[in-house]
């Protein structure tokens, strides 16, 4: 593997699965694979899990780590080709990129949708310049349309707690006061298709998500409905995608917040979050702190997906 930018590229899931169980299992099995190579991990947007368990994770192997906050510390990076470059941003990505890539073997870069464009956002402008021009292996740390590595680390909980062969999982939307990305909602999507468990996204009418992501999976807009019988129910709150109405906020209805009741549908369902997750808005303090709540052991598992990729990457290498 070179660049991992999607879940599609794990190739075949069980391999992928075991895989991971090998790396969780034996952590440290590799640490003479990284040695005296360097991750460099950069950060256009906030993070807390992405950054710890990544950089946990090439610890494990044995690689050095770098971090950079583009926006804190950093110059100021113009993203547009052709701009006269007279404002407040005194470097360009084009030169940033390749000498970021003189510096490391390998990048993880965060960049998140910026709403602006959704055609800039869907080509993923800024992810794809890192993989043209740094010359090094990239993987995507939530880029503006997915974030893979934590769609695996998903995958790899739900492997973890199913009790049956073809589980039935429920992505449903919840409010949130802020546009957020729908690359998580998407990545998972993406992830759960490529299954063969039964997958319903339910949401409000408005919230549909890129059709090539949505794929096979039920969309149905009854959230009651669509929770029956659940095994696992995945809560993500995403920002509209639709045409003009593209990155707006367009409900925070409450009444789609996961609480015990939508809880007592389900078939007793574990609950998932990527977190961060605001209380009583995306799920009640009940629902979260329940014994069904599995995102802790969830973001664990951060640090395995991370490995485990990583680790294919450096074996490519
Ligand atoms: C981000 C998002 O929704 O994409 C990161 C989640 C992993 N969340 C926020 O910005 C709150
Ligand atoms: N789930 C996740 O990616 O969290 P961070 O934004 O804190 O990295």
């Amino acid at each position: 593997m070179r660049h991992f930018t999607s879940v599609a590229q794990l190739g075949d899931l069980n391999e992928a699965f075991k895989k991971a169980k090998h790396v969780k299992e034996n952590p440290f099995a590799d640490q003479k694979l990284g040695r005296n190579r360097t991750l460099l991990m950069i950060f256009f947007n906030s993070s807390l899990r992405t950054r710890l368990s990544t950089q946990k994770a090439a610890m494990n192997l044995g690689m050095n780590v770098m971090v950079l906050d583009v926006n804190q510390g950093a110059w100021k990076l113009e993203t547009e080709r052709g701009v006269v470059m007279d404002g407040d941003k005194p470097e360009h990505l084009l030169e940033a990129i390749p000498v970021m890539g003189c510096y490391c073997d390998m990048i993880g870069v965060r960049s998140f949708a910026r709403f602006e464009s959704r055609e800039d956002d869907y080509n993923e402008k800024i992810l794809n310049q890192f993989i043209e021009y740094s010359g090094k292996p990239v993987f995507s740390m939530e880029a503006a349309t997915r974030h893979p590595l934590q769609t695996f680390a998903d995958m790899i909980t739900i492997e973890e707690y199913k009790k049956t062969e073809k589980p039935k999982i429920v992505m449903t939307w919840a409010p949130h006061p802020k546009a957020l990305p729908q690359a998580v909602p998407n990545s998972f999507a993406e992830g759960i298709n490529l299954t063969d468990y039964e997958f319903v996204i339910t949401h409000p009418e408005g919230y549909e998500l890129a059709p090539e992501f949505v794929g096979n999976a039920r969309v149905e807009y009854d959230q009651d409905k669509a929770l029956e019988g659940a095994d696992f129910v995945y809560a993500k709150n995403w920002a509209a995608y639709s045409g003009e109405n593209y990155g707006k906020v367009l409900s925070m209805d409450r009444s789609w917040t996961v609480d015990t009741r939508k809880m007592a549908l389900t078939n007793n369902a574990y609950f998932m979050h990527c977190l961060p997750v605001r209380r009583n808005m995306i799920v009640t303090d009940d629902v979260i702190e329940s014994p069904q709540s599995i995102v802790i052991p969830e973001a664990a598992n951060r640090v395995v997906s991370a490995q485990t990729v990583i680790r294919e990457i450096l074996l490519g290498l």
